[in-house]
């Protein structure tokens, strides 16, 4: 009797006091890629999320970030996360849309009018709804990243009202709302993968782009464009996508640990694009570029004229979608 127990003291002691710490963590790399580069502040949100994963994993989750497009476009990295053999990318959630269709409610022109209100739909019950679509493509979304406010650069001329768009070759990404509004106030559109702009800006094969002002600078378009205004025609999010297929073999306190960084990362990347986006114009500004605002008068005309874009994707992106996300920032505006 006296044997069992000292025996079974024993084995309770292995179990529990003498257990290796962070037991449920497996030693794991985990590649991020991304289209941008490592000087933009999504990599000051991947290494916050690496702190808080070293914390948290006893330093077994490993991040290795990949910039530039080295493993590939948003598009073609999504569809190596969905089949299996990639892990984790940071994607502009435009280029998705032939994958999710109701993506495009991000893309419509003039959705959000200020930052606080994309956080507040994105981190709540409307962001929820979106991720539950992702998971059924494949793609865990462990949060809603910042892109943000983008604004059109060009070569050709100042841009102050919207006849100034006739003509001009606008790249846009790989979606069918951006495409439609460029065409619809005149510009011809040009669909283009995103690591494909910079030299085609060089080249002029194109006159133009619009990304937020960190991308200007970060990508460095400001060396191949002569003309900036501030249009601030759409935010669009950056999604932090990881292949389901791989997170579902991971242990719930893995998933848990990379869920949760991704939210500290998150924020660590917004409140370094908040302060970036000044320095970043400034920056533009220095290597010589115009920058231009849109008059008061003028960005309500350009606005109302994009309306109709709203009407003609509304099915696709689907009504429900459409008119869930119109209310809640209706009721926000309240
Ligand atoms: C980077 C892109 C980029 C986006 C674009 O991979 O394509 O213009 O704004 O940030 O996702």
């Amino acid at each position: 009797m006296r044997k069992f127990l000292l025996t079974t003291t024993a084995l309770a002691f292995c179990a529990g006091g003498a257990a290796p710490a962070f037991a449920e963590f497996n030693d794991r790399t985990i590649r991020v890629s991304n289209g941008i580069n490592a000087d933009h502040p999504v990599g000051n949100g991947i290494e916050a999320m690496q702190k808080c994963l070293d914390e948290k994993s006893g330093g077994k989750l490993k991040l290795q970030a990949f910039w530039g497009g080295a493993l590939g476009g948003d598009l073609q990295a999504t569809q190596a996360l969905r089949s299996g053999v990639q892990e984790a990318v940071v994607t502009s959630s435009s280029p998705l849309v032939g994958i999710e269709p109701a993506l495009g409610v991000f893309d419509l022109p003039f959705l959000f009018s200020n930052a606080q209100e994309a956080y507040t739909v994105l981190d709540g019950k409307f962001g929820d709804m979106m991720s539950e679509k992702l998971a059924a493509v494949g793609l865990v979304n462990l949060g809603y990243w910042e892109n943000g406010f983008r604004n059109l650069s060009n070569s050709v001329r100042p841009v102050t009202k919207w006849e100034d768009f006739e003509g001009m070759k606008v790249r846009v990404m790989q979606n069918n709302i951006f495409l439609d509004t460029f065409q619809n106030l005149g510009a011809n559109a040009t669909p283009m993968a995103f690591g494909e702009v910079f030299s085609a800006l060089e080249t002029k094969t194109i006159d133009a782009q619009e990304n937020p002002y960190v991308t200007i600078d970060t990508s460095k378009f400001f060396e191949v464009q002569k003309y900036v205004t501030e249009t601030n025609h759409a935010y669009t999010p950056f999604l932090f996508l990881f292949s389901k297929a791989i997170f579902d073999t991971y242990a719930p306190e893995e998933q848990a640990a990379l869920r949760e960084c991704a939210s500290v990362g998150r924020d660590v990347e917004r409140s370094v694009i908040a302060d970036l986006n000044k320095k970043s114009l400034e920056k533009i500004k220095a290597a010589g570029l115009e920058v231009n605002t849109l008059s008061e008068e003028e960005q309500k005309r350009i606005r109302e004229k994009s309306m109709v874009v709203y009407e003609k994707h509304k099915e696709e992106i689907g009504a429900d979608v459409v008119d869930s996300i119109l209310a809640e920032l209706a009721a926000i505006r309240k």
